[in-house]
């Protein structure tokens, strides 16, 4: 018989849960980046072991909410964590745990849902001898079905969370084709890497008021060659010499980074063609955020 299990990451904004994600599905199908926020909805990543397969939901990280499309994100986070076989609390091992965080995995505690706490960035300790008090800390304000110090950046322990979650799967038949790893369509994929890369390469609020639009996609007939046409949205008429920079030289590099990324993801070589349009405080904006496909699902 089959097995699956069903299991959400969340926990507070850059503690590396899309970067765990990716780790696990083998492929970059999250954005990642050192800027608080990036991930924005919930994207499921698929991995099948044997005769398991793991569903994973990446989810926003958690924090203040500072507009309305915040409090979509948090929505999301608080939609992800039921009806669900575990859930994997990503905290950064060198920061204190904060009150927000706490309330979710009391909450989680209190509902009976199984909470592995996975202590990431531990190659950013001096000594492992820093772990036992951190663990000692946590343990003694939550429950925890297990608790696993990783570096995600190293690959370390990983493999220690993949074998946590085969232990909570249950006999079922499997969701998805064996072959799946996102159920993210190809347009939305291409559309994050290319918002991953303004996320990287700009500063300040600009690229939290990036929002990225893929409009067409399309193999030539004649030609192993795929067209990808995107537009670039930002919040205020002010930022847009910020994005596409002096002469273009933003945009160019952003786009070029992107199109590498297409290129070894899809397999083939990829025509890019970026547009910037202003879409003034849409992050404000039910209607706006609604047609960037950034409400909950
Ligand atoms: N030093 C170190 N950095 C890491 C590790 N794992 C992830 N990072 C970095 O931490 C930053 C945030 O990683 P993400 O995976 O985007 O974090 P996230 O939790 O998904 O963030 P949000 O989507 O904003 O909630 C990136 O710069 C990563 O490269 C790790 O094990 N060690
Ligand atoms: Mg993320």
């Amino acid at each position: 018989m089959s097995r699956t299990a069903f299991v959400t990451i969340a926990g507070r904004t850059n503690a590396g849960k899309s970067s765990l994600l990716n780790a696990i599905v083998g492929e970059k199908i999250a954005s990642v980046s050192s800027k608080p926020q990036t991930t924005r909805t919930r994207i499921t990543g698929i991995r099948c072991i044997g005769d398991v397969q793991l569903v994973f939901f990446d989810t926003p990280g958690l924090h203040r909410p500072v507009n309305k499309l915040s409090e979509h994100m948090l929505n999301t986070v608080r939609e992800s964590v039921s009806d669900i076989d575990a859930v994997i609390f990503m905290a950064d091992c060198t920061r204190r745990i904060n009150q927000q965080e706490l309330d979710l995995i009391r909450s989680l505690n209190d509902s009976k849902m199984p909470v592995i706490l996975v202590l990431n960035k531990i190659d950013l300790l001096k000594s492992m001898d820093e772990l036992a008090p951190v663990i000692a800390d946590l343990t003694s304000k939550a429950k925890f079905q297990a608790v696993i110090p990783v570096s995600v950046l190293n690959g370390d322990g990983v493999d220690i969370v993949i074998d946590e979650i085969i232990k909570l799967s249950q006999e079922s038949v499997h969701y998805f084709p064996e072959d799946m790893i996102t159920d993210q369509p190809e347009k939305v994929l291409a559309a994050e890497m290319i918002r991953e890369k303004l996320l990287q390469l700009l500063s300040d609020e600009v690229p939290h008021g990036i929002a990225v639009g893929v409009e067409e996609m399309k193999e030539r007939d004649d030609k192993d060659i795929l067209d990808i046409s995107a537009v670039i949205y930002y919040e205020r008429e002010s930022h847009k010499g910020i994005v596409i920079g002096k002469g273009g030289a933003m945009l160019k590099k952003a786009s070029t980074a992107a199109r590498i990324e297409l290129e070894e993801f899809f397999q083939i070589k990829v025509n890019l063609k970026c547009w910037v349009k202003v879409k003034e405080d849409w992050r404000n904006r039910e209607n706006l955020i609604r047609s960037f496909g950034l409400s909950e699902k």
